[in-house]
């Protein structure tokens, strides 16, 4: 293996498993991604921390559970005295780059002052909405002023949020990420050097500019897997958001703004039509193959740029999205698995690339040990994730017994745990008395929820144990003793 190797870090923003052609999508088109996940170890069960943008990368930028970073949900600044990954790998003597999103601290109200979490160069740009610095916005300003108000898009007609911008492909901001990416390759950096291509889509509103807004014919997309009654059995907020009973958090199509000033609405999604649920998807397809497309412009320019061969490529996402599945669009607060498990790829370089297909249970603060393992490090003993070095040889296994995931939601008001081993899956709601039980391996839709099936009682006593024992071992590290007493 090379010693201190660079990285290329692709991470986009709720991107579900198969929302990747090669993993068993025939529909999208992402022949890069594929590319990367022929070469490397691709994860088909990895999970993130919490199925929200600022836990999930909370946790993964410090290798610890939200309850232990402090980052329990949207809105919370990671705390001064966390240490990211990012900042180790810098203390190492790795220059660390950023452009695009970050989002460890609450964007509503960024400034061009505030901490970079690590990143030396950070050109930092978060959502689109916000009037927060944004290194993209900067740049947009600057090349393409006429499309500067189109990209915030203020305002659309489409409760569902899909729509096609007026800006051109080439001034969004996925494109603005890959150019800025390949420009750094092309600089001859500093190595070795941690570089993160970081994008803000797929996430809603589901607005890819042109081609590849109508890139996906919607007769030819899945429609969204949902069977009629499902929601019956489910704890009920559930069919609320299903019937549009409570608000959505949808970014922009606000009616209004909730207490926190945050633009909700209202949107019946049992009355959406089939042909609406499939131009959705369609959109969402096309955000994914426009960055597809910088996948393939960052790989051209690491082999042009003779760094390929000693450069680790990793492509993941901070957590999925609902599509239309169950009913339900956006993210929940939901713990299905279109939303906790992610795609991620970890292609090493030179001779030690090789295909291979991690099946186990894999956490994505495991991710965070393994990177500084691969960069010689030894992760401190305030990490909480096991490394997986040696599986993306093929050399081991990988694997926990069972994924661990919370959901401190605010919008909702719900404190969610998830346990999740290879064939149950179980949701506790703190202060409830529904929770959620699916078997997997019967029903991998996550379709009938056992928790109240009175054949399934022991099943329900076994998991709420080993729940209770994963978070009695999630707690903070116990901190080093200078005496006994
Ligand atoms: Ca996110």
């Amino acid at each position: 293996m090379i010693d201190r190797p660079n990285f290329l870090l692709i991470y986009t923003d709720q991107q579900r498993y198969d929302a990747v052609g090669a993993n068993g999508n025939e529909a999208i088109r992402t022949p890069h991604t594929d590319r990367l996940a022929a070469e490397g170890a691709n994860f088909a069960n990895m999970f993130v921390a919490s199925p929200n943008c600022m836990s999930s990368r909370a946790a993964f930028a410090t290798g610890r559970y939200p309850h232990v970073n402090g980052v329990r949900w949207n809105g919370m600044a990671l705390p001064r005295s966390e240490t990211t990954f990012m900042q180790t790998l810098a203390e190492a003597g790795y220059e660390t780059a950023l452009y695009g999103k970050l989002h460890l601290w609450p964007h509503q109200s960024r400034s061009a002052d505030d901490p970079t979490f690590g990143f030396g160069i950070a050109n930092i740009a978060e959502n689109l909405r916000t009037h927060a610095h944004s290194a993209y916005r900067e740049w947009l300003a600057e090349h393409y002023p006429d499309y500067t108000d189109d990209a915030r898009a203020v305002t659309y007609d489409d409760a569902l949020q899909v729509y096609v911008p007026r800006l051109p492909a080439e001034a969004h901001f996925s494109t603005w990420a890959g150019d800025e990416t390949v420009r750094y390759l092309e600089s001859r950096p500093r190595e070795p050097f941690f570089l993160t291509m970081s994008f803000v889509d797929p996430h809603h509103p589901f607005a890819p500019p042109e081609p590849y807004a109508s890139m996906y014919d919607p007769r030819d997309v899945p429609q969204p897997a949902y069977t009629p009654g499902e929601l019956d059995d489910k704890p009920p907020h559930f069919m609320d958001g299903h019937l549009g009973r409570v608000d959505q958090v949808i970014g922009r199509a606000a009616e209004r703004e909730d207490s926190a000033g945050i633009p909700v609405t209202r949107v019946d999604l049992s009355a959406v039509s089939p042909a609406s649920w499939r131009r959705l998807v369609a959109h969402y397809y096309g955000m994914v193959t426009l960055i597809d497309d910088q996948v393939g412009r960052a790989l051209a320019a690491l082999e042009h740029a003779g760094l390929a061969d000693r450069t680790i490529v990793i492509f993941m996402s901070d957590h999925g999205e609902l599509l239309g599945d169950h009913g339900l669009l956006f993210k929940g607060p939901h713990q299905y698995d279109a939303l906790l498990r992610v795609p991620t790829i970890v292609r090493l370089p030179g001779p030690d690339a090789r295909p291979v297909t991690i099946d186990g249970l894999v956490e994505q603060i495991d991710l965070t040990a393994t990177i500084l393992e691969l960069a010689g490090l030894t992760p401190s003993r305030a990490l909480q994730g096991t490394p997986v070095t040696a599986a993306l040889r093929g050399a081991a296994p990988a694997g926990r017994e069972s994924v661990l995931v919370e959901r401190r939601d605010l919008y909702w008001d719900f404190d969610v745990r998830t346990l999740r081993t290879e064939r149950w899956k179980l949701t506790h709601y703190a202060g409830h008395a529904f929770g959620e039980l699916f078997d997997l391996q019967e029903d991998p839709g996550e379709i009938v929820n056992r928790w109240d099936d009175p054949g399934c009682r022991g099943v329900r006593a076994d998991l709420t144990a080993a729940l209770v024992e994963r978070m009695a071992q999630a707690e903070a590290p116990v901190p080093e003793r200078l005496d006994i007493a």
